[in-house]
């Protein structure tokens, strides 16, 4: 027995050790590199100060105020603070905090909002809908937890956006359906979606619209994209670690109309607890984005044109260059000139590069295989964060070049990239910055 217990505490260690080895490497790899996924971002170290935070260890079941647990004092101060703070930067009625996600959040608005077998309109994956919008038989949220009936958006791949005559028709040619939900928001978001035509769509069923603006949702606080609910949405749902640079979690804000309905499913129906840290991360976020996303937002923007323009002098082909190549954060990129985008995925990664393979419009046609699509994604808000500027895009586009098109050894560019890096090592567009983007905090 004595030395079954010693074993176990050997192996135990050894796990122990390893998580922890894990995590240093990955920060080591992440302060060294490029990071342009579309999806993620660097949060303030306040941020992560509330992430280690003992808010993390507590309950707090029900709405700021209304708890059903003891010892919620600050939890709900905060908690509060947040719900202030998402109804200003996003002008809305109504906000709760509780999602721990955006696929939580909009499960929230499905079940809020409609009924099992229910029909909602969305945007097909292969057209940057998000798989939380997505139908059952392909396994997305909507149809397989909520059981909703996804029918599809027609889609303009000219203008890279939903055609909404053409859902119009499509929908009455079909005739005896009754949408109950227009979703609109998307993974692949360049351009900003016809609320205005889809609100008075929706209005012809009695129909919800519901944005999900998870991409997006740090340039609509900084006044730079889109204003769904002043444009006719009725209900924007988001996660709040993408170009609103917190924590992973979820929001919901809305209109009042669907304010009680979407707060009866946060608690009990959806959550039990819902991550209090990141809760507190959320509001430091926000008060981030009150004060500094003005600056942020554009800068983004301004940036994802500029490493754009950049790729397509360097050889490559970055889409829809006749619209201005997009308005938000994101850039889709033709690789299939020189490569994959899996090949182009796995050599950028490891010349330090860090972004996504992506599904082009060619590649519906061309009914190309999901996992080695013709394109790439790119993200620029996390460089953005990091204080880069329209010149460092240059230099980015440069690196991205050398591995795509000029087919330089990933190896040999890994050291240059870590090099480049070094000057930029802190967050920018936030109250305090002492400690590094990506450094590695001990506590033990
Ligand atoms: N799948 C993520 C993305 O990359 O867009 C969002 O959840």
């Amino acid at each position: 027995m004595e030395l079954q217990f010693k074993e176990n505490y050997e192996l135990g260690y050894r796990y122990f050790r390893r998580v922890l080895e894990c995590l240093r490497a990955h920060h080591e790899f992440f302060r060294s590199a490029i990071p342009l996924v579309a999806s993620e971002n660097v949060p303030s170290p306040a941020v992560r100060e509330a992430l280690a935070s003992d808010f993390g260890n507590r309950y707090a079941e029900g709405y700021p105020g209304e708890r059903l647990y003891a010892g919620c004092r600050w939890i709900d101060e905060v908690e509060l603070m947040g719900v202030e703070l998402a109804k200003k930067v996003f002008d809305a009625p109504f906000a709760d905090l509780r999602p721990i996600s955006g696929v939580v959040a909009n499960l929230a608005a499905y079940t809020a909002l409609a009924e099992p077998g229910d029909v909602m309109v969305a945007l097909a994956v292969p057209h940057g809908g998000h798989i939380s919008h997505g139908k059952r038989s392909w396994n997305g949220t909507a149809g397989r937890v909520r059981g909703l009936e996804v029918v599809r958006y027609e889609f303009d791949y000219e203008r890279f956006n939903i055609d909404v005559d053409g859902t119009r028709r499509r929908l009455e040619k079909e005739g005896g359906l009754r949408p109950k939900i227009f979703m609109l928001g998307a993974s692949v978001f360049l351009f900003p979606h016809p609320v205005r035509e889809v609100a008075e769509l929706a209005s012809e069923y009695g129909a919800a619209v519901v944005y999900d603006a998870a991409h997006v949702a740090g340039l609509i606080a900084g006044g730079v994209f889109q204003k769904p609910l002043a444009e006719g949405a009725d209900v924007m749902t988001m996660s709040t670690h993408k170009t609103l640079a917190g924590p992973q979690h979820g929001m919901v804000v809305s209109n009042e109309k669907y304010a009680e309905p979407l707060k009866n499913v946060m608690f009990p129906p959806l959550h039990s607890n819902h991550h209090l840290h990141a809760v507190a991360g959320v509001t430091i976020a926000l008060a981030e984005a009150l004060a500094f996303y003005h600056q942020y937002a554009r800068d983004i923007v301004r940036n994802a044109k500029a490493i754009a323009e950049a790729l397509h002098e360097e050889g490559l082909s970055p889409l829809y260059e006749e619209l201005g190549y997009t308005e938000s954060h994101i850039v889709l990129i033709d690789v299939s000139k020189f490569m994959g985008g899996r090949d182009a995925e796995v050599k950028l990664e490891e010349a330090g590069i860090v972004l996504n393979r992506n599904l082009i419009p060619k590649d519906y046609e061309l009914k190309t295989d999901y996992r080695n699509p013709s394109g790439i994604r790119i993200g620029v808000q996390e460089v953005t964060r990091l204080g880069m500027g329209p010149s460092e895009m240059k230099e980015i586009a440069r690196f991205i070049a050398r591995v795509v098109v000029r087919g330089e050894d990933p190896k040999r560019i890994r050291q240059e990239v870590a090099e480049f890096r070094k000057d930029y090592n802190k967050v920018h567009y936030a109250f305090s910055n002492l400690t590094e983007a990506y450094q590695y905090i001990e506590i033990r």
